[in-house]
């Protein structure tokens, strides 16, 4: 139980009537359930870093490679199960403090597409405490040990070879939505010490969030378990200066050494502490993105929510082009502000053509309040 329900007797919380019944489930179905996951095996060999390798174009089809524990659990109501044993915040590491942790600005720029038509990543799922602002340093659920984990870029048709090795201490898993592939096999949790692989290509273009699909989402996506992936169109987009941003939410918990675990029930209530882009509330004010005049500038915002959507807004300029879906169709010009839901993504477009300092926002201003802000400097 969190600080912030801590003043409620279990029984008189309006939660508990459900964690009653949930927590009985629980007990009659946990042994069974983790016998049938058996004991966590490691993978052995694969790469810790995102590489790429070339394969061929070929016609790649979604493809999912059962690791050796993979056939344990081929059914996703192991989630369901599992998700009833997970404490009600992501626990503090209580061997460090909070004034051991830095503070690292996320770099929005968006990487270079590699030159093959493979890319192959290897990430792992990991707790990492996070420094997001001068105050707040949060136990975070992690891929690649950062929130958000790492921007992946690729194109239409590539093959992706996707491997997660689970170093957390709970099970996690892996939806990215560019991929149409079963989910039940290929976004399926597993246990700390398992991988899994499988393999897709994105049939469309745009900006794709990838999260933990780990029973409940709520929970993982609220803990720091997201990023995004951008997909170009075959032919590719004019030349431009590109910025990826993820809008995500905090709903801290009771901090212990200075570190604030993240609070599931604040999440179910959804009013959140924080917002940010890049995973750091107002990082982008207070080292703001620069371009120069005459740029074309394209950001690709994904939305990892869990809850609330996104009005993003350029203050002083407007979209010259707002992509709703896959570009280069499905484009609509001359727009303010629009909405990005939450697990969504969009591509926003502006010419900087006029030289100074532009706040790009969640117009939801309530929101934009609470760390969901930023500045564009357009260099003369
Ligand atoms: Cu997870």
């Amino acid at each position: 139980m969190t600080d912030s329900v801590r003043d409620l007797p279990d029984a008189e919380h309006p939660l508990e009537s459900v964690r009653t019944r949930r927590r009985f489930l629980l007990e009659a179905s946990l042994a069974t359930a983790l016998a049938a996951c058996g004991r966590p095996e490691q993978r052995g060999g694969g790469e810790h870093k995102e590489g790429a390798e070339a394969r061929g174009r070929g016609a790649p089809q979604a493809n999912v490679h059962q690791s050796r524990t993979g056939d344990r659990n081929p059914d996703s109501q192991i989630d369901t199960t599992l998700h009833h044993a997970m404490p009600s915040s992501s626990a503090v590491d209580t061997t460090t403090t909070a004034s051991n942790v830095q503070f690292h600005r996320y770099d929005p720029a968006l990487p270079p597409v590699s030159a093959e038509r493979t890319t192959r990543l290897h990430f792992t799922s990991r707790d990492a405490n996070i420094r997001v602002n001068e105050d707040t340093v949060i136990a975070a659920w992690t891929f690649e040990g950062d929130v958000p984990g790492p921007i992946v870029h690729v194109r239409q048709g590539d093959t992706i070879e996707f491997t997660l090795t689970n170093h957390g201490r709970i099970p996690h898993s892996m939806d990215f939505h560019a991929a149409q592939i079963n989910p039940k096999t290929a976004f399926r949790s597993i246990m700390p010490g398992e991988s899994l692989s499988f393999t897709f290509s994105p049939k469309y273009a745009g900006v794709y969030l990838y999260h933990c699909g780990t029973a409940p989402v709520l929970m993982h996506l609220g803990s720091g378990m997201f990023g995004a992936l951008v997909v170009d169109p075959p032919t590719p987009l004019r030349k431009a200066k590109e910025f990826v941003l993820v809008q995500n939410e905090y709903y801290l918990g009771g901090a212990q050494n200075g570190i604030a675990p993240l609070d599931y029930t604040k999440m179910l209530v959804t009013l959140p502490d924080l917002f940010a882009f890049n995973g750091r509330p107002g990082q982008y004010d207070a080292a703001p993105i620069h371009v120069k005049q005459g740029d074309l500038v394209r950001f690709y915002i994904a939305n990892a929510g869990p809850t609330h959507s996104c009005a993003f807004h350029v203050v002083g300029e407007q979209f010259d082009t707002v992509y709703l879906g896959a570009p280069p169709a499905n484009a609509i010009h001359g727009v303010q502000t629009f909405d990005v839901a939450a697990g969504g993504g969009m591509i926003f477009e502006m010419q900087a053509d006029v030289a100074g300092e532009f706040v790009f926002v969640n117009h939801s201003f309530g929101h934009g309040q609470k760390g969901a802000i930023g500045r564009l400097i357009v260099d003369a």
